[in-house]
């Protein structure tokens, strides 16, 4: 494997790359966002970076820039460590959650117009996504559902891992709680600080792959990084003094390399889990119930008051609890509504180009 592959780096990007490299453009994987300003790693090397002019005349939605785990095309200046970047390249996926919205104006009927109805990207290029969550009294479920939703929208695979498990006398209860809820994924129960199971993780952490922590703050997300990186940390230390951060505040994501070539990408905490994706996806998340509504009289059951709801029954029966029920019903109506509003934004924002072009 070559320094590039253990980045990341494969044939989806290689033929996306060959327009770029007949202009003389270099491929690089963005390590830190800050502002505007990037920080990319290119072949050994660490180059500070801001997109090119003609970029963020194009770049109108907050997607287009750049995130950390893209790969992008730079111009390097000479004499220097810094590049302009020209193009993000296509993302092989991507986590997102939704922004709340923001400006717009309220209608009379309640309804904002315009505003922006926009999905933030944290992390791109990701192979396994693990959602980590504490045994202590931070536990929910209900949030871990929210996460397997998001991470199943980005395209990675979704591991969950449940940490503190020295802080949990009943660790068996949660990890049979989560099995309930996390169908299909492998749960792993750990204690970072007290070096439990740690081996658990490394079917994941093999050499060209990426993976990225996800979960609120607190829950051990850096202290799991940082024991992974182990040596590699003195390294770690380097870039946050590059980029004049701190160690402990992690207000964003940031890519870290592991010396056997696997990549890691630290999230900060997100508070807000707002969900991002079409319904579709909950034929994933929420597998377990969409199986069992297969079997209701009507195809499109809401699974409420309609005769034949094998739903229902399923709930009736015991088979399915009535907190899962709810959350399915929770998350179908949010992506709805967020359908609702994704399409009202494309109307103002295509109004908008239409706007700049007559200029
Ligand atoms: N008891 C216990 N504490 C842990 C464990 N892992 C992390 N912590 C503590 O939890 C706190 C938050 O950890 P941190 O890695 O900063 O969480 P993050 O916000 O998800 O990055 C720190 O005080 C850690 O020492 C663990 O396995 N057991
Ligand atoms: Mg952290
Ligand atoms: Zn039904």
């Amino acid at each position: 494997m070559n320094a590039q592959q253990v980045m990341g780096w494969n044939t989806f990007f290689e033929q996306h790359y060959q327009n770029y490299k007949e202009k003389g453009l270099l491929p690089a994987r963005v390590v830190t966002k800050h502002g505007h300003s990037y920080q990319l790693y290119f072949e050994g090397q660490f180059l500070t970076a801001k997109v090119a002019g003609r970029f963020r005349y194009h770049a109108y939605l907050k997607k287009h820039f750049p995130v950390v785990g893209d790969w992008v095309v730079f111009r390097h200046i000479e004499n220097s460590n810094e590049a302009i970047i020209h193009a993000v390249m296509p993302r092989k996926n991507c986590f997102v959650r939704k922004l709340p919205i923001s400006g717009g104006r309220r209608m009379s009927n309640g309804i904002i117009e315009g505003g922006t109805t926009e999905e933030q990207v944290i992390a791109a290029n990701i192979d396994t996504s693990f959602i980590v969550s504490g045994l202590d009294q931070d536990f929910d479920l209900r949030r871990i559902e929210r996460f397997i939703t998001l991470v199943y929208n980005s395209g990675s695979q979704p591991v969950v891992i449940l940490n503190k498990t020295d802080l949990c006398d009943n660790v068996s209860d949660f990890v049979n709680h989560v099995r309930d809820i996390a169908i299909n994924i492998p749960i792993l129960a750990i204690s970072v600080e007290k070096n439990i199971n740690m081996d658990a993780l490394c079917p994941y952490l093999q050499p060209g792959k990426t993976v990225v922590f996800l979960g609120s703050s607190g829950v051990g997300k850096s202290t799991i990084t940082n024991a992974l990186l182990g040596e590699a940390k003195q390294k770690k230390q380097t870039i946050s003094t590059a980029t004049g951060k701190g160690r402990h505040t992690t207000t964003s994501a940031e890519l870290m390399i592991h010396p056997t070539g696997y990549t890691i990408i630290d999230t900060p905490g997100l508070r807000e889990v707002q969900l991002w994706g079409e319904e579709k996806v909950l034929e994933q998340s929420f597998n377990d119930i969409r199986e069992i509504a297969n079997g209701c009289r009507y195809q499109d059951c809401r699974h409420d008051k309609e005769p034949g709801c094998a739903v229902k029954q399923a709930f009736q029966n015991e088979w399915i609890s009535g907190e899962r029920l709810e959350s399915y019903k929770k998350q179908i109506a949010e992506l709805q509504r967020l359908d609702e509003k994704k399409k009202q934004f494309e109307r103002y924002i295509s109004r908008k180009m239409k706007h700049k072009r007559h200029k």
